[in-house]
């Protein structure tokens, strides 16, 4: 008979909490209800040709009434947390001015119908759609204030039940994919300069909501920032090539990340941008680096890093062609971002808590009857969440993983034709499938290890 090793413990610590994410725009539609302004993303849905198959989020999966329903998945599930975000226009229809009631009244039953479930709340509050009146949107320094006006408020509404709140996602997303390549609302192709200044306006908009945040909530509210730095990972476990993918994260990430944890532009960045530098005005840097209770990390694809002889110390190497991806061409398959976004921020920037704000895949489902077999997607999470285990059991101060995403959804630019959940939408008759994921995801919950 064979030698029996010892079994490979493959268990959480005791208290990491398993999640889901949403965001308003992509699961509630009801965007003509109870008062709501019409966002950026309404508008830019609505331009023929921006959006795969011409899909909008008006109904999208109709979670503005169905919440009932979908914080029955999530206790189905077994989660210990749900994190949403909050859509800006229900709160401030026309940006600013006088709160609607109505918006607000959204919110507090989905938190309290969480709170009954046993499911604690994290709220973003900004995942991308603000108001549409908002003159010039991010190109304008008083959007950063108008969402800090936003934020402050809303934590004064919530923070009661909610402890732990997000200011925005993923700052590169809401900068340059929608100011630079023109992809997401407002669908903009700026010069360096107007992207930088963009850039500018979302960190600045960032550290003025944690500070309007703290003002207005309840003692106790935790603070952080939702961001997808670029996840650097090292080609190997060695002290020059992790150096190199720790100088990568810090430089390549100088805009957005860098910014928010160290309160100043580092040289490399300002020097490469020149002319086109963001203006800054006296004081910009100390609010955009306000202290965070925690910082919240969305992990996706990884880019492999390796040591260099060059000026920069490191070089990124091209994924390989044989790489495996998901369904969306941008997800390229990479566990080991998952462990070394964690030890890099850790390591670098000493986060008194992190969270993994996102994580999870596309991937080409059909539904079967009443069954959707995402064996894929289960390789894809159990690999990620292996890694983000030996973060955690490492000692690097993981508290949390929020699998992206519950449910399908308008998955934007790619509208409906990119499937993200572990429960399948039949958008159709808005019936949701536990796919496989789900099942597989329910039993990690439950024994708090990989299965
Ligand atoms: C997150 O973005 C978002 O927070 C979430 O709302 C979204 O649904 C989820 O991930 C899945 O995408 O069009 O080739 O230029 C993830 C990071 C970065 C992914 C930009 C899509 C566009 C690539 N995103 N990327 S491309």
């Amino acid at each position: 008979t064979l030698a029996q090793a010892a079994p490979l413990d493959l268990s959480f610590p005791k208290d990491f909490v398993f999640g889901c994410a949403t965001a308003a725009y992509q699961i509630e539609g009801a965007v003509a209800e109870d008062g709501r302004g019409r966002s950026n993303w309404d508008v830019f849905a609505h331009t023929p040709g921006k959006i795969a198959n011409g899909d909008t989020g008006d109904v999208a999966c109709d979670s503005y009434h169905r919440y009932p329903q979908d914080i029955a998945l999530l206790r189905d599930l077994g989660v210990g947390a749900y994190r949403f975000s909050i859509a800006w226009p229900r709160i401030f229809p026309d940006g600013r001015g006088k709160p609607n009631a109505k918006g607000v009244a959204y919110y507090d039953r989905l938190v309290d119908a969480l709170l009954a479930a046993g499911i604690t709340p994290h709220a973003t509050m900004f995942h991308w759609d603000y108001p549409a009146a908002l003159p010039g949107g991010w190109q304008n320094r008083d959007t950063a204030y108008a969402l800090a006006d936003y934020a402050g408020y809303m934590a004064g509404e919530l923070s009661d039940r909610v402890k732990h709140i997000m200011t925005v996602n993923e700052l590169r997303c809401f900068t340059d994919l929608s100011h630079k390549e023109g992809l997401h609302a407002p669908g903009l192709k700026l010069p360096p300069a107007g992207v930088n200044q963009v850039r500018h306006h979302g960190v600045l908009a960032h550290g003025l909501a944690v500070q309007a945040i703290r003002a207005q909530a309840k003692p106790g509210t935790q603070v952080g920032i939702a961001d997808n730095m670029i996840a650097f990972t090292p080609v190997m476990e060695t002290p020059e090539h992790i150096a190199a993918a720790q100088k990568a994260t810090r430089i390549e990430n100088a805009m957005f990340l860098t910014a928010v944890m160290e309160g100043r532009y580092l040289d490399e960045y300002l020097a490469q941008e020149g002319a086109a530098a963001p203006k800054v005005k006296d004081g910009d840097m100390a609010i955009i680096a306000s202290p965070l209770d925690f910082v919240s990390l969305n992990v996706y694809t990884p880019e492999w890093v390796r040591a260099d002889d060059g000026p920069k110390g490191y070089k990124v190497v091209p994924h390989v062609a044989s790489s495996p991806r998901m369904a969306s061409p941008w997800l390229v398959v990479g566990p080991e971002a998952a462990y070394w976004t964690v030890r890099n921020v850790s390591e670098m920037w000493k986060p008194k808590a992190l969270y993994i704000s996102e994580n999870g895949a596309s991937a080409d489902d059909t539904l079967a009857g009443d069954r959707v077999d995402d064996a894929d997607r289960v390789m894809y999470l159990r690999g990620y969440l292996s890694q983000f285990r030996r973060a955690a059991v490492e000692g690097y101060p993981l508290k949390g993983y929020f699998l992206w995403s519950l449910m399908d959804n308008f998955e934007w630019a790619d509208g409906y034709s990119k499937r993200f959940g572990i429960h399948y939408v039949d958008f159709a008759s808005q019936r949701r499938v536990p796919k496989l994921s789900a099942r597989w995801y329910r039993e990690v919950i439950r024994r708090n290890r990989i299965v």
